[in-house]
């Protein structure tokens, strides 16, 4: 048995599980505080294994996730090897591929490499003399009570731990969670999605990227959406989003392909009509999974973050992000605090509760709404909505996905202020009907000759409303 309690005047112990990105993150902020961290991970140490088996293999980075990188000097090591996504490249069915930025040129996200950034963040972490990873520790079970927790190791021999602080960053299936649903007036939600994904990799075409590299490249087809993000070896990671049941559908490599054919016909000579017969077949389909729980803490003993709080549908490329942003969080709440956990906890739970739920219900939200009615066509027409609407009154109104993607507006205040957006323009376009039939009637009396001008000018505006106005009026709120 190893026990690391810390002796009096040493600076306390901070346990972290789970060595995935938020893990090795926050094993930084802790080390760069000082804490003694010991980071505990199931796997193997990822940068000696030869391949990384896991979730997908690359992700978007965007400006919550940098920020956090940032406040642990490893922002530039991290973007320098991501690529950079000005816009989404939106594929319609005929194979029309029609941009749309995502803001002013300075507003991109990054395609990064999961396996790689997790890496690095290792790395990151083993440079503080007073943090050590513990590879090959899975957490079994812990106690509230006294902090001890206890690892499976490979050989089938078992460790106790004791640390002053447990975090969980544990991922969505997290063990330290497990003794927190034993305990009362925890709240607790899980839900899986319908739909499952799949990773299909596009090769190189003559040594060059087969699509343009510096977009997020999005099939919207309702139900059926696939995803693409560039890779630094020119490959792109093909996401496919599906319900499993159409998954299940197709069993043989011809009726892939006349899946594809029906939905993603251009993909099949990118991905490569063998490739497609073969990969789709070699790992099932990968179920999505959304848990919300609060609170976040069980006294001054132990915190959830990452995944292991709030792991969210992955339909606002926020996951990590937020993830990454729970870092921040706690490390500024741990300076107006005075490092007392037993203040700090508590405060991090209040705080990040709201806006960790906000984002897994906006992700939410937007898998219905994209499964619902999102075609390519309404996809690009909702984006110019916003644009437009943004051009006209840029300090009023923020796209919704401007805020999460390249702001630290809270998540609850960026879901308040979309709502309050909504009424703004509903109640706009109100002004602008009244208006339109008072001044119409009123031009009317007074030009009687003119009425033919009139009434083909009138019903120019009437059009333009209308067409405004549906996106607006579907009963759901718009995504403004
Ligand atoms: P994880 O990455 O799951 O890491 C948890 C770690 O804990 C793992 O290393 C695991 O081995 C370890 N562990 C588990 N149990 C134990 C135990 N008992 N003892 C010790 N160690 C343990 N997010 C974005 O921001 N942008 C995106 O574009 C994006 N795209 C996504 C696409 C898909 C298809 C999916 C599924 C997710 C996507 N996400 C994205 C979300 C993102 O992957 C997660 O939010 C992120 O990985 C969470 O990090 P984490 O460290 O909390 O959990
Ligand atoms: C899904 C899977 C486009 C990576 C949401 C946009 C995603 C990502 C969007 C995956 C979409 C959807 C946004 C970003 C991002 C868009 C966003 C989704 C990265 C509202 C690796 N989403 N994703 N929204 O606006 O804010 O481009 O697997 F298709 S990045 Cl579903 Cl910004």
């Amino acid at each position: 048995m190893e026990d690391s309690a810390p002796r009096p005047g040493e600076k306390k112990v901070v346990a972290v599980v789970g060595g995935g990105l938020v893990g090795a993150l926050n094993a930084c902020f802790f080390a760069k505080r000082g804490f003694q961290v010991e980071v505990y991970e199931t796997r193997e140490d990822i940068r000696c294994a030869d391949v990384v088996r896991g979730r997908s293999i690359n992700l978007a980075l965007s400006h919550r996730g940098r920020q956090a990188l940032k406040h642990v000097g490893m922002e530039e090591k991290i973007v320098s090897k991501g690529i950079p996504m000005n816009a989404r490249m939106i594929h319609a069915l005929s194979g029309k591929q029609s941009p749309i930025p995502y803001g002013k040129k300075g507003q991109y996200i990054l395609s990064v490499d999961r396996a790689n950034l997790n890496k690095e963040l290792l790395t990151e972490a083993e440079t503080y003399p007073n943090t050590k990873l513990n590879f090959d520790h899975k957490l079994q079970d812990w106690s509230a009570e006294t902090g001890l927790m206890t690892f499976a190791r490979p050989d089938g021999s078992k460790t106790q731990v004791r640390a002053d602080l447990i975090v969980g960053c544990d991922g969505a299936f997290s063990a330290v969670r497990k003794q927190f649903l034993r305990r009362s007036r925890f709240n607790y939600s899980q839900t899986y999605i319908p739909h499952g994904y799949m990773e299909l990799t596009m090769p190189p075409k003559h040594g060059e990227f087969a699509m343009k590299p510096n977009y997020l490249h999005i099939w919207p087809r309702n139900t059926f959406m696939m995803i693409a993000l560039p890779n630094l070896d020119k490959t792109f990671t093909c996401t496919l989003f599906m319900p499993f049941e159409e998954f299940e559908k197709i069993t043989t490599g011809d009726e892939v392909i006349e899946f594809f054919q029906k939905y993603f016909p251009d993909a099949i000579p990118l991905i490569g009509a063998d490739a497609l017969k073969r990969d789709y077949f070699r790992l099932p389909a990968q179920a999505m999974v959304s848990v919300k729980c609060s609170p976040y803490h069980i006294g001054d003993k132990c915190v959830l973050m990452g995944d292991a709080a709030h792991a969210v549908v992955p339909f606002y490329g926020q996951g990590m992000n937020a993830g990454f942003e729970d870092c921040i969080v706690f490390d500024e709440i741990m300076n107006r605090f005075n490092e007392d956990f037993g203040a700090v906890l508590p405060e991090y739970t209040r705080v990040r509760v709201p806006d960790d739920h906000a984002i897994a219900d906006l992700a939410m939200y937007n898998y219905v709404e994209m499964r619902a009615h999102v075609n390519s066509k309404w996809f690009i027409f909702r984006k110019h909505v916003d644009n437009l609407l943004h051009l006209l009154m840029p300090k009023t109104i923020i796209p919704l996905y401007t805020m999460v993607t390249f702001t630290r507006t809270r998540y609850h205040v960026a879901v308040e202020r979309w709502h309050w957006q909504d009424k703004v323009i509903n109640r706009g376009l109100l002004a602008g009907a009244v208006g339109a039939v008072f001044g119409g009637s009123y031009l009317l009396v007074k030009n009687p000759p003119n009425i033919n001008k009139l009434a083909v000018a009138a019903e120019k505006i009437w059009n333009k409303l209308a067409a405004l106005s549906t996106p607006l009026s579907v009963g759901t709120p718009s995504q403004i």
